[in-house]
């Protein structure tokens, strides 16, 4: 009888585990998750608006995703409508019932007083992501032609030698900051780098010129992608240069700081 017993229990034991076996094989069939679960909602730029000011938002050139795969959508539209609207409304907010509202960003930054922070880093901020959204396209890329190609190649040798410069001063550069081409009154080119919002319109910051290009090397421009590889950040960022713009930049700065020839 116990022997019977023996042969029974081993049966159901097998019995068992043969019965769990196939319970697993139905338990992998599980519905995948839906694909709408992943789908970031991405806002339209042309939403974003500014406190009742005196500046007001610059419509972005393209959609947040007009830049991918070199600056990803969410980047972007943190930077837009977060950072960047954080500067242009306490800009707003700074100068509001002072002289300063009746002067352009370009005047405020030029007559700046380095003490008054608050001013600093906000008009500061202001300008650079101006000119940063300008300086980029969903059709960038490639190399500059015509007066800004010449000066290029006057200024650097080589397209390659001002493309390792720029990179260099952008990865250099220690902690938040900006690099910069920029120009003097002749149409001569150089690459500058400055700390925090400062830039070169800014008097007494240790670097001059009229910029031609800004890149944004402060971590929020690129960590979500990049993390801490600011050098890929960098490289993208050539893939999407808005060339036309800085070269229509660059004549029109040399052409309004050039003495007029009187004959
Ligand atoms: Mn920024």
């Amino acid at each position: 009888m116990n022997q019977f017993r023996t042969v029974l229990s081993v049966f159901t034991i097998a019995l068992l585990f043969t019965s769990c076996n196939e319970k697993k094989l139905t338990e992998v069939q599980v519905p995948l998750p839906e694909e709408e679960a992943t789908t970031v909602q991405m806002g339209n730029p042309a939403d974003i608006i500014a406190n009742e000011g005196t500046f007001k938002m610059m419509p972005l050139p393209y959609a947040y995703d007009g830049l991918e795969p070199s600056i990803d959508a969410r980047t972007m539209e943190i930077h837009y409508s977060k950072h960047h609207l954080g500067y242009i409304n306490k800009l707003n907010e700074v100068i509001a019932g002072t002289e300063l509202e009746k002067l352009t960003i370009e005047e405020i930054l030029k007559s700046l007083d380095l003490e008054n922070k608050t001013l600093r880093n906000n008009a500061g901020g202001y300008y650079n992501h101006n000119l940063f959204w300008s300086s980029m396209s969903s059709k960038g890329g490639g190399e500059p032609t015509g007066s800004l190609n010449t000066a290029i190649k006057k200024d650097f040798g080589s397209f390659s030698d001002f493309k390792n410069q720029l990179a260099e001063a952008a990865n250099k550069q220690f902690g938040s900051g900006w690099a910069w081409l920029v120009t003097d009154k002749t149409g001569k080119l150089t690459i500058v780098g400055t700390a925090n919002q400062d830039n070169p319109l800014m008097p007494n910051i240790g670097v001059t010129g009229t910029p031609i290009l800004a890149l944004d090397v402060w971590e929020h421009a690129y960590y979500l992608k990049y993390q801490n590889k600011r050098n890929s950040y960098v490289d993208a960022f050539f893939n999407v240069i808005n060339w036309k713009a800085a070269e229509k930049r660059y004549d029109e700065t040399v052409k309004k700081e050039l003495p007029v020839k009187v004959l």
